[in-house]
């Protein structure tokens, strides 16, 4: 593939953005885009200004991957082909599996497997042969997240080993954990010395980058400087790039009709009620049953609320295959079963928690941003959380309406919440009674309140939104120049 520049930027992440299947005939097709973090985040960069690598989300037989590839070529994206067992050792065994779980802090059942990690070293090979095939001197590679730690030292090792030109960047979507629980990866100094090949390595918050620079010290034993790790000549830079959103997508989605009369259905079904939202994919990283237990203690603790509250949980399946998650989905049900049954009015139609278990569209999303008094967070470990921004974002179309904006309960364990704090109520997720007292604070503020608070949430999430992240995170990398021995900063 020929770019129009001098050079190009290659951002290659475990999935393409795209979904691809056959149609009746055979052929093979393009299904539109997928939704999810990575993709909400790259969503502020120009499309036309990269190139995206990755894997396609199928297995491809091997004479349809000329077919499929000019398909994606179409939508500037170049697929990286994966066996169907090195897809799934990969992607369910390693990625979501090992790392996952580790880097959220779950360390319990992780079974560590040699097969997973030889497939991850495998997929990591291929994305790197992938690389090889389109890079010309001069170009930016961003290699992007857990599922691809490995590859900036393949790259450094396969491209022109002397080539003074290559810039690989790293951003890690996820938490960096502390060096205690990093240890604990029988790869610990493979992936490490992996992405220490980067020229610079990205994280959402100070606190994973400087987790990552005590592991280097902790299991490499390297030299680290606050701007980065000594890796013998050479420094591979540190930085800290929070995530944002694109703030002009919500608030032009909700000058629609189609949205507007959405927000009107939407406000007359819960006239006389407060709404509370919860949107996450159905993951236990994000905490969904320790908030249904908070919003249980809250309906205890609050008996003049019964009636008048609803807290509604969108859960985006995901993952559906891997047991964990099949037992968080039963955790879930009977806990909303429980509460309902317990809380619910078949009089009055009263349902405290509705729960969907599916992916909504973007029109309701951003419906329910804007109707919700308040949204609830309750990430036991979550790298930075859009949905929290993206919440505030559709709350500024209430600003200046009679009964002002929402209220923002935000997990003080999101990264998130570094940002946010002054204009959210941050909680501890454990803590049940504090959760339910934070539910009662939230829906008892008064609009002054309530609009103060969002003013600096507001401020914050227009101003470093994911244009922002992406501009600097390439600028830092454009910048980058590889030190002289004698210029290491000290
Ligand atoms: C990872 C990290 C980090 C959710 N449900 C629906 C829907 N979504 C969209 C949201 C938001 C995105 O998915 C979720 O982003 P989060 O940041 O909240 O969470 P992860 O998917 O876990 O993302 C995370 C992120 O990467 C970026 O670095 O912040 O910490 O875990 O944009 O709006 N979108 C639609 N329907 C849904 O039902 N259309």
């Amino acid at each position: 593939m020929n770019s129009p520049l001098s050079s190009k930027l290659i951002v290659a992440s475990n999935r393409l953005p795209i979904n691809i299947s056959r149609d009746k005939e055979g052929r093979w097709v393009s299904g539109g885009m997928s939704s999810g973090g990575l993709v909400a985040a790259l969503s502020g960069i120009p499309r036309d200004s990269f190139i995206w690598l990755g894997w396609a989300g199928c297995v491809v037989p091997p004479h349809d991957e000329p077919e499929v590839t000019s398909l994606l070529e179409a939508e500037g994206c170049v697929p990286v082909f994966l066996s169907d067992k090195i897809a799934k050792d990969h992607y369910n065994g390693f990625s979501n599996g090992i790392l996952w779980p580790l880097f959220h802090y779950q360390t319990e059942d992780i079974e560590f497997n040699d097969e997973y990690y030889s497939a991850y070293s495998s997929a990591n090979q291929a994305f790197a042969d992938a690389i090889e095939r389109i890079y010309e001197p001069g170009d930016l590679i961003w290699i992007h997240d857990m599922h691809l730690m490995l590859l900036p030292r393949m790259l450094r090792k396969q491209l022109h080993p002397a080539d003074a030109k290559l810039h690989i960047g790293f951003f890690l979507h996820i938490p960096f954990p502390t060096s205690e629980v990093f240890h604990v990866l029988p790869w610990k100094r493979e992936l490490l010395r992996g992405v220490l090949d980067s020229d610079l390595i990205g994280f959402h918050t100070y606190d994973y980058a400087s987790h990552f620079l005590r592991t280097c010290t902790h299991v490499l034993g390297m030299e680290t400087r606050p701007q980065g790790v000594l890796v013998q000549d050479r420094l591979a830079a540190v930085g800290v790039f929070p995530i944002g959103i694109e703030p002009h997508k919500f608030e032009e989605k909700l000058e629609t009709v189609q949205v507007q009369d959405r927000i009107k259905e939407l406000e007359v079904t819960f006239a006389g009620k407060k709404l509370i939202i919860g949107i996450d994919r159905l993951d236990y990283i994000k905490g969904i049953p320790h908030r249904l237990l908070g919003y249980e203690a809250f309906l205890r603790d609050n008996p003049e609320s019964r009636g008048k509250v609803v807290l509604l949980q969108v859960a985006v399946p995901s993952r559906t295959d891997v047991p964990e998650y099949k037992k968080l989905k039963r955790e879930i049900e009977q806990l909303v079963g429980r509460i309902n049954g317990t809380y619910g009015n078949l009089l009055e139609n009263y349902a405290p928690v509705q729960y969907l278990f599916r992916s909504i569209d973007f029109s309701e999303l951003t419906a329910l941003y804007t109707v919700a008094d308040v949204c609830f967070v309750t990430s036991l470990r979550d790298g930075m959380n859009l949905v929290s921004l993206e919440y505030i974002v559709c709350q500024g179309a209430k600003v200046n309406a009679k009964d002002g904006p929402g209220v923002l309960i935000l997990s003080e364990f999101a990264g998130a919440s570094g940002s946010l704090i002054a204009g959210s109520i941050v909680v501890n997720p454990w803590n049940t009674d504090a959760l339910s007292d934070a539910v009662r604070v939230a829906l008892s503020m008064d609009v002054e309140g309530r609009r103060s608070k969002h003013d600096l949430l507001y401020k914050y999430a227009t101003k470093y939104t994911a244009s922002f992240w992406g501009a600097s995170f390439i600028g830092e990398l454009r910048k980058f120049m590889p030190l002289q021995p004698g210029s290491l900063p000290t």
